[in-house]
């Protein structure tokens, strides 16, 4: 009954999709994850892991067998609906944990409820090829107050969470035990309507991937779905802040988010990497390839950096419909004084803005087009943002020779020159087969 109950909410969900704009979205996301390059199968299980399989919902031995589990102890969990009590977590405290959906089907295993999904409070603990779906806060705590390492997140759909999708915590900055090194990899996290909050923190109170003060965190590949309150206002669908350090985020999908990425947030504090003395709240941020997309619902910035050393913002492409009013008619933003950015080719229809308070320091700010218009893409209502033959946006780019590649792999520059925004236009391209979630309708 549970099982059907769980294909009925999927079946729902993504007709609930559909309306929005997104033609059968989780189904081609699926297919990219288990296709691309960017995105290849979980491998299985190393000789020498112990593996664990789970009953089809038997929550119980479930929440046992995460709590027993020796290390490198795969828990391979059977198709179903595993429905946590609301007091409940998956705890995990071993280290080289994996939990992982058996069949590899995400769609097909589905964690609900709870305290959070999943809390991971130790080293190298892997979540993969499953769903996650309305925790009470979060649906992963990754508890860097305990200090931990080698986080992955792999192919899994997250929904609905009461606060955060994936938070990375902290505690205090000065004591150094913060979550480094993690990975968030070809997933998808969304509302299917609008975040609620909870009885503690409002619907504003949200985000895709939260990491406070975390260092060498890789944000890529994902998709990222109406990470919004019905109001609108909402956190960055990806924040790294607290002075987390070398943030990656690559060839993101973000539609109808309310803020797409930020690179820091606010004036450093006793949650600050290094305590509330530090001077930033990013340093060393890579932003590339990313598309963020606005189509049918209002908008804040799609790219912030604030207090924040050395970003590189490099070849993403930003659209927000101009049929619908938003909160600012800027893309891309760099503010505060500490604030340095490199900003580079990319390609939006909407301006690039240093905000007051004032950075010192200009940004560098080149090759990017910000009056890109609809026909210059192949399919813009359908995410479709690869450019078209002929689209200004070819060959307008500055030489970045360490951007190599495009949001299909497309080696850069093809022709004179790179292109604006996440595509590199390649005309042997229309022949390749979708390498990214980002690309993954398109061929
Ligand atoms: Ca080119
Ligand atoms: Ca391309």
């Amino acid at each position: 009954m549970t099982v059907w109950l769980g294909i009925l909410f999927l079946l729902l969900s993504n007709v609930v999709g559909c309306s929005y704009g997104a033609p059968n979205g989780v189904h081609l996301v699926q297919a990219a994850a288990d296709s691309s390059h960017f995105c290849p199968p979980l491998a299985p299980p190393e000789r020498g892991q112990k593996t664990e399989l789970i009953k089809s919902g038997d929550v119980q031995s479930l929440l046992k067998k995460v709590s027993a589990a020796s290390p490198h102890t795969t828990l391979l969990l059977a198709d179903g609906v595993y429905a946590l009590a609301p007091n409940q977590s998956l705890e995990v405290n071993t280290p080289r944990v994996t939990l992982r959906g058996a069949s590899g089907n995400r769609d097909a295993v589905i964690i609900e409820g709870g305290y959070n999904n999943v809390s991971i409070n130790t080293d190298d603990v892997t979540v993969a090829n499953l769903t996650l779906r309305t925790p009470k806060f979060h649906s992963i705590q990754v508890r860097g107050e305990k200090r931990l390492q080698g986080t992955k997140i792999y192919n899994v759909h997250l929904v609905d969470a009461g606060q955060q999708f994936v938070k990375v915590s902290t505690g205090d900055g000065t004591k150094g035990k913060f979550a480094d090194n993690g990975l968030v990899a070809c997933s998808l996290m969304e509302y299917t309507t609008y975040a609620r909050g909870t009885d503690v923190t409002p619907p504003s109170y949200t985000n895709g991937v939260d990491i406070l003060a975390g260092k060498g965190w890789v944000i890529r590949d994902n998709v990222f779905r109406r990470i919004r309150s019905q109001a609108g206002p909402a956190g960055p669908a990806i924040l790294a802040w607290k002075n987390a350090i070398d943030t990656v985020v690559q060839r993101n999908l973000i539609v109808d988010c309310w803020r797409g990425i930020a690179l820091g947030l606010s004036t450093p504090n006793k949650l600050s990497r290094g305590g509330a003395d530090v001077l930033y709240d990013h340093q060393h941020g890579l932003v590339e390839n990313n598309v963020i997309l606005a189509l049918h619902e209002p908008a804040d910035a799609a790219i912030e950096n604030n207090f924040a050393f050395n970003s590189r913002v490099l070849h993403n492409t930003v659209y927000y419909h101009e049929a619908v009013k938003h909160a600012v008619d800027w893309a891309i933003e760099y503010r505060f004084p500490p604030t340095t950015a490199v900003i580079q080719n990319n390609l939006t229809n909407l301006r690039i803005l240093k905000r007051p308070p004032y950075p010192h320091q200009e940004a560098r700010v080149e090759g990017n087009v910000t009056h890109a218009a609809p026909a210059w893409f192949r399919d813009l209502t359908r995410e479709d943002v690869h450019l078209v033959e002929a689209a200004p946006a070819i060959d307008a780019g500055v030489s970045v020779p360490d951007s190599t590649d495009d949001i299909d792999g497309d080696t850069r520059p093809a022709g004179r020159a790179p292109d604006a925004g996440a595509d590199e236009f390649v005309t042997s391209s229309a022949f390749r087969k979708a390498v990214s979630p980002t690309a993954r309708s398109l061929f």
